[in-house]
């Protein structure tokens, strides 16, 4: 077993969104993350989910790549969810008493059809797609995920959005007593996340209720969280209670956090580095340590569907 002392591991393999956590927490969270992706790498014991439900009627999509999707304990067992802790296998060891039934989904703001809706009657009439997507953390690296969900764009249409609407915006449960990481402050609570209207309805961005035909784990997003896969996975908000339409452009955490780092677009875009680190290349996540990082594609290789948006946008300036 190969295993690197913390002070080999290259910076941007650690870096966790958080430059402006004190030091302390920086470093305690480089260490847990630089724990994992050993554990990880070295395909040390780590037990995979077994308890999700498999889901029925998943149909195919178009928009599906072909390429290999990365391990189911790969996409269950490296995570970005700092409501369950800030290193990478936090939320898979912290989530796991999490409980995403009863749920329900709060919709307010420009719309028609708003109110509290339980997550069953939600999703029901929708249908349940399967979409691969590569998946790029604004950390520099990827992986490609089979997600199920339902067509974002679908359920605004659903909502009927009044011409008032020119933003959704989406926010996470906020609940201390099942979530550990609120107890400190790594990111302003709740988790907060938004889309242009264009954005939105937009055929890519979904809302995942499943990853590889079974119900999604706790550590995932359970029971619903936002994909939109040309963007920086710091978009793709996770366990999802309220959706507002907004006529101004919503507050969103890792902005709030730290403006000059990410952007409310975050479109992933190999040529505007980070402050700290060149978005250039990523590691695919499970190839290897020895493995070279492979280009980063203009918006995560879905320009061909997205770009449109973005005409006449200087993407240096709103990254
Ligand atoms: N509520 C919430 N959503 C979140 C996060 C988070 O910390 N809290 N992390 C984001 C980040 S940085 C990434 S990369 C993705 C990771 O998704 P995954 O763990 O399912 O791969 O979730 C995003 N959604
Ligand atoms: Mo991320």
């Amino acid at each position: 077993m190969l295993i690197r002392k913390p002070a080999d591991i290259r910076p941007s393999e650690i870096t966790s969104e958080t430059n402006y956590l004190n030091r302390r927490d920086f470093l305690r969270a480089g260490a847990i993350a630089g724990g994992s992706m050993i554990a990880g790498a070295a395909g040390a014991a780590v037990i995979p989910d077994t308890r999700q439900a498999l889901l029925s009627g998943v149909k195919k999509s178009v928009f599906s790549t072909d390429e290999e999707a990365n391990s189911y304990e790969d996409i269950t067992t490296y995570n970005n969810f700092y409501e369950f802790g800030t290193g990478k296998s936090d939320p898979y060891r912290n989530a796991q008493d999490f409980k995403p039934r009863p749920w329900s989904i709060e919709v307010s703001g420009h719309a028609e059809k708003t109110g509290i809706f339980d997550f069953e009657d939600f999703i029901k009439p929708f249908d349940l797609e399967e979409r691969i997507y590569r998946m790029r953390c604004v950390e520099a690296w990827s992986m490609v995920i089979p997600w199920v969900g339902i067509s974002l764009a679908d359920v605004i249409k659903h909502l009927q959005p009044t011409s008032k609407a020119k933003f959704i915006a989406f926010e996470t449960l906020n609940d201390a007593e099942q979530m550990p990481g609120l107890r400190r402050r790594s990111l302003d609570w709740p988790y907060r996340e938004g889309l242009t209207m264009a954005e939105a309805t937009n055929p890519l961005p979904i809302l995942a209720v499943g990853i590889y035909g079974k119900t999604i784990p706790n550590q995932n997003g359970a029971p619903i969280r936002l994909v939109v896969p040309w963007k920086y996975g710091f978009k793709g908000i996770k366990s999802i209670v309220k959706i507002n339409f907004t006529s101004s452009r919503p507050r969103t955490s890792w902005n709030m956090a730290a403006p000059n780092e990410y952007g409310f677009y975050a479109n992933v875009n190999p040529n505007v580095s980070h402050p700290r680190w060149s978005q250039a290349r990523e590691r695919r996540i499970g190839s290897g340590i020895f493995a070279d990082k492979q280009e980063t594609l203009m918006f995560n290789g879905y320009g061909e569907q997205v770009a449109d948006l973005y005409k006449g946008l200087d993407l240096r300036r709103n990254y």
